[in-house]
């Protein structure tokens, strides 16, 4: 397909929740949406850099730079696959979210000019109904923490992801534990902890969590092989694994024993069902993260959670969690089974709420 043109489009959302990580609080999102043309359709991609540069080095501005700068015009005007395009912005270091909203936008604009499904047209469907989790934020007290759990598994979701930092962590695991037995619960850390912290950390074994998500630095492999090698509670790695190259030096260190894989922190389908393939001949089984995603980017989750091992539920949840008003229609919806059923529709599945998208568009620049 050729690339006739990209428009790139900032919008704000409100959450109406606020989301706090080890590394800060988020109460709305800068969401950027590429869209792609050819031949008159369009596809559309989600950046999922989050408002500032605190989980990766990326934030909403250096995303807009680098799509308006480097990779719409490295991909405009170009005859290409969905599945090279990678190869075409592969030159800049860094900036995968960037680099992955577009490569997004351009295997949803494949799949609708061949008719098809976006699940289907990256290789997808090993399953049609994607069974979900949910990520709370740190909460104000323990109480708080328990009642939102209560929530949400009385909504169905298959496991609980709570965030620890240092002074909310083994003894706040403990309460939901005590409160919980049975649940599959988990814990990320967002790489608040040192190897000096093993000892400690090495308390929630007693806990028996399905996994430890990203205890260490965002960048580390060695420690956490390490600390892995300490611990009984299996680790995911989140922020380490950008790439394929990455997930492999990772399985190969035996620094993670589950891996989460999000499109946009290893910059698109093509790469991320590399590391999925590649976690899949080891044995390692994944889950699909998230940003906060609005509607695209969630979409987009729920069609590379179809691919065969993507056998733990992950953090892609019902638009609602998020937003009053979601920017697709309908909006993603979780079952009482605690599912997504998995749309047949062209391309991601949704229709965009193109109305509402202008209302809450802040900026909107156009390459070719
Ligand atoms: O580490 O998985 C993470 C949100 C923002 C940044 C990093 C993370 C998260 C989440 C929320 O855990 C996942 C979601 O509900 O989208
Ligand atoms: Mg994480």
């Amino acid at each position: 397909m050729k690339i006739d043109r990209i428009v790139l489009r900032q919008l704000r959302l409100e959450l109406v929740h606020p989301f706090e990580t080890s590394f800060g609080r988020t109460t709305g999102r800068n969401v950027i949406l590429v869209e792609a043309s050819s031949d008159g359709v369009s596809g559309w991609g989600e950046v999922t850099a989050p408002e500032h540069p605190f989980y990766n080095e990326e934030w909403t501005e250096s995303a807009w730079l680098i799509l308006r700068d480097y990779v719409a015009p490295a991909l405009v005007g170009r005859t290409l696959e969905a599945a090279r395009a990678g190869e075409l912005t592969a030159g800049i270091r860094g900036h995968n979210m960037a680099r992955g909203g577009a490569e997004a936008a351009l295997w949803d604009l494949e799949a609708r000019l061949a008719g098809r499904p976006l699940y289907r047209h990256i290789g997808g469907g090993a399953r049609t109904e994607i069974p979900c989790g949910v990520s709370i934020g740190i909460q104000e007290s323990v109480p708080a923490l328990l009642a939102k759990i209560e929530t949400e598994l009385s909504a169905g979701y298959h496991r609980i992801k709570i965030k620890i930092k240092p002074g909310w962590d083994v003894e706040v695991v403990r309460e939901v534990r005590r409160r919980f037995p049975d649940i599959r619960l988990m814990a990320d850390a967002n790489s608040a902890y040192t190897p000096a912290d093993a000892d400690h950390l090495k308390r929630l074994d007693e806990f028996y969590l399905m996994m430890l998500e990203q205890p260490l630095a965002h960048d580390d492999i060695v420690d956490h092989a390490a600390l892995q090698a300490k611990l009984d509670t299996p680790i995911c790695l989140d922020e380490s694994i950008r790439s394929a190259r990455q997930a492999e030096q990772a399985i190969r260190l035996r620094a993670c024993r589950i891996m989460n894989i999000k499109l946009g922190r290893v910059g698109g389908f093509a790469e991320a069902r590399r590391i999925h393939d590649l976690a899949e001949q080891a044995g390692i089984p994944v889950w699909c993260g998230g940003m906060l995603e609005a509607g695209v980017g969630r979409a987009h989750n729920v069609a590379l959670s179809t691919l065969p091992n993507f056998v733990l539920p992950g953090d892609v949840s019902a638009s609602h969690r998020y937003w009053a008003r979601d920017i697709i229609t309908p909006p993603i919806e979780v079952t009482p089974r605690g599912t997504i059923v998995v749309s047949n529709e062209p391309g991601f599945g949704y229709s965009l709420n193109r109305e509402f998208i202008d209302s809450i568009t802040v900026r909107r620049e156009s390459v070719g």
